[in-house]
């Protein structure tokens, strides 16, 4: 079926009991076993939810995988992949990636014996020549957050599949109706479902999808032994989501490449980053990869005054962490998410404090315009 098709119907039947089109929030933490060792399939709301399982089926179909599997953030779905490995094991990272994954890795899982080095993957060869025998997994994040800063995924997946890595690709920024790593080789996908799959700025939420069976196997044990699972209402409200991501992506898109057209003209800005524009150094890459550009942009002001004075007069947009809503966002990376990010690690790609960050939403493209005109003013 095609995307649309898919967002709207996979994963979700008529309700066996009433016929009810919509699939129900089954909110409830457990189920009634008629005998002892007797049930339906359902032990407990943990292991086992509809609501649940619907988004699990729907997102990887949207993928293109095989198996979706849940949790109750992206950090959640992120550490989950961490479980997957041993104390000893060393993993390659995207140098940029979004501030709270660099947290979890550098200050959480170090101490638990993992290994991880921080490279510019937009070069592959960087990655070769990082690995190690003990080298697990390589995770990137394509386009990064927030520099917008691509890697080439079908290069990652041949590497990976040539050396028996575990390729993992955060794909939060794209959702899967621009980009499907898994169609060009990667193992794992994964998203802050909190973002574009989502959409409206009202839940927490990340998945994990794969085609590879046996890291669904484990990844569903992990799921219920370590238990980070998305509330049945969280799981709802997100599929009730899916349906329109098509049509959101198209506008977010749109919007942001007029956006990104206005701001390369303005005189305040020194620079910016957006992956659509024909002076992004792989625009050729995104347009291989990625069948839209997205909703992000990152812009380099002239001054920290200038971006400071804009963040603070903005109006339609709205100063604040996350990105990937219906309304338009304004974010500071070096004070915001990327705070935990030290100076010397984020200056190297390029993230200073006169980086600001546009989640472009879908509201009227002159009225976001005219609010970036006065804001800067
Ligand atoms: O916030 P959470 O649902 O736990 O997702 C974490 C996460 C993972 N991956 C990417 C690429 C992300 O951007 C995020 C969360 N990012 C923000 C909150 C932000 O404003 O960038």
């Amino acid at each position: 079926m095609g995307f649309s098709t898919d967002a709207i119907h996979a994963g979700q039947k008529a309700d066996l009991e009433t016929g009810a089109v919509i699939t129900p929030v089954y909110l409830t933490s457990t189920y009634h076993q008629p005998e002892l060792g007797v049930h339906k399939g359902y032990e407990y709301g943990r292991t086992h939810n509809l609501t649940r399982a619907a988004l699990e089926a729907n997102i990887a179909t949207l993928e293109r995988g095989k198996y979706g599997i849940a949790f109750a953030s992206g950090l959640a779905a992120i550490h989950s992949l961490m479980s997957l490995l041993k104390s000893g094991d060393h993993v390659i990272v995207t140098d940029n990636v979004y501030g709270g994954t660099y947290r979890l890795f550098e200050l959480i899982m170090t101490d638990f014996g993992i290994s991880f080095s921080w490279v510019d993957t937009s070069d592959v060869k960087n990655i070769l020549a990082e690995i190690k025998p003990n080298t697990k997994m390589v995770y990137v994040e394509t386009p990064t957050n927030p520099m917008l800063t691509l890697t080439d995924l079908e290069a990652v997946a041949n590497l990976c599949k040539e050396k028996n890595l575990i390729s993992v690709v955060d794909n939060t920024f794209m959702s899967p109706y621009f980009q499907r790593p898994i169609e060009l080789g990667i193992d794992i996908v994964l998203h802050s479902t909190t973002k574009y799959l989502n959409g409206h700025s009202d839940i927490i939420g990340g998945i994990v999808v794969t085609g590879v069976e046996k890291i669904h196997e484990r990844l569903r044990y992990i799921q219920n032994a370590a238990g980070a699972v998305p509330s049945p209402f969280d799981c709802w409200l997100t599929l009730r989501s899916t349906k329109t991501l098509a049509v959101r992506m198209d506008r977010h898109n749109e919007n942001a490449m007029k956006i990104a057209e206005y701001l390369k003209k303005h005189p305040k800005v020194k620079k910016v980053f957006y992956p659509g524009l024909p002076e992004h150094p792989q625009h050729e890459l995104a347009k291989k990869q990625m069948s839209g550009f997205g909703g992000m942009i990152s812009v380099e002001f002239d001054t920290f005054e200038t971006a400071k004075q804009f963040l603070n007069n903005a109006k339609v947009f709205t100063l604040a962490e996350s990105l990937g809503g219906v309304e338009s966002l304004l974010c500071h990376p070096i004070s915001m998410t990327h705070a935990s990010v030290p100076k010397e690690k984020r200056e190297k790609f390029g993230l200073t404090e006169k980086l600001v960050r546009f989640s472009v939403g879908i509201e009227d493209v002159e009225d976001l315009i005219a609010d970036i005109e006065q804001a800067i003013k």
